[in-house]
């Protein structure tokens, strides 16, 4: 599974301080020790604030001491635009986190999508909000996926997030989410992708929801999970999940990381 480091996200308070303050010393530090710890991505947000000016500057920040691909979070068509003008190398890596079938999401997001031929992620939710049902979820990513066809878009770039909702507020969340994962797969040739710690909203021990959660995501044949790589439980769930669902052949990877695995 793609592993995207969600640590770089200005809704985090030290981070956001981090970002105001230019302290490039302490983005660096952050990006590099998600690398080190496993991430593949990392995601860049940098909603609260002058997000131009911040995008911009973490970028910079960022690509100053590591090469492993963005994905640039915002929900502004401009503040992603500047993200991939800033990014160097090849653009055609970075994932643009996110199009909706909301108000003018798609029309502003997707030239850039487009131009770049970038991997995207696309939520299920439109102007009503996120729809309360699988099947409306499904109706809607069958909408996105006839809008990318038509503009000749590689399917395999697309990367379907069917929106976590708090097990808190439904107990059905966790098991629509999973059907959504499945029906996806089932009816497209896209990826899936979430963050995953919504799920444990207003319940205590989140990590441990969150752990047990991304492991079901897992098999349901999740492609990728938004989540804090320094979290080292959550990443021996990720490693162990992986080979034994054959997706880590000869267990290569847990074979090299397994001493500094926690049980
Ligand atoms: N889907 C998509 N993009 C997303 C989300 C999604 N982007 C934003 C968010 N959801 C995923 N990113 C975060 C970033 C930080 C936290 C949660 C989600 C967060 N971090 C705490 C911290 O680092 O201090 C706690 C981390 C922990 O202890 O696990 O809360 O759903 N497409």
């Amino acid at each position: 599974m793609l592993i995207i480091g969600e640590k770089l996200n200005s809704s985090i308070p030290s981070v956001r301080q981090f970002i105001n303050d230019k302290n490039t010393a302490a983005v660096q530090d952050l990006a590099l020790r998600q690398v080190a710890a496993g991430a593949d991505y990392l995601d860049l947000n940098t909603a609260q604030g002058d997000e131009l000016v911040n995008m911009e500057w973490l970028v910079r920040a960022v690509q100053e001491v590591t090469d492993v691909p963005i994905c640039l979070d915002s929900t502004s068509a401009v503040a992603l635009r500047k993200g991939l003008e800033t990014v160097k190398g090849d653009k055609s890596k970075v994932i643009v986190n996110s199009i909706s079938l909301e108000n003018n999401r798609l029309e502003e997001v997707l030239p850039l999508v487009l131009e770049y031929q970038c991997p995207v992620i696309a939520l299920t939710l439109n102007d009503r909000g996120i729809p309360k049902t699988a099947v409306e979820r499904i109706q809607l990513t069958e909408q996105i996926v006839e809008i990318l066809t038509k503009k000749h878009y590689d399917l395999t770039k697309l990367y379907i997030d069917p929106l976590v909702l708090p097990q808190a507020v439904s107990h059905s969340n966790a098991t629509m989410f999973f059907q959504c994962l499945t029906e996806v797969k089932r009816l497209f040739q896209v990826k899936t992708v979430s963050g995953l710690s919504n799920i444990s909203f207003n319940t205590p021990k989140r990590k441990v929801i969150n752990r047990q959660f991304l492991t079901f995501c897992m098999a349901y044949g999740m492609d990728a999970a938004i989540l804090d790589p320094l979290d080292r439980q959550i990443m021996t769930s990720v490693l162990t999940n992986d080979f034994l669902l054959g997706n880590d052949r000869f267990g290569k990877k847990y074979l090299k990381s397994f001493r500094r695995l926690e049980f």
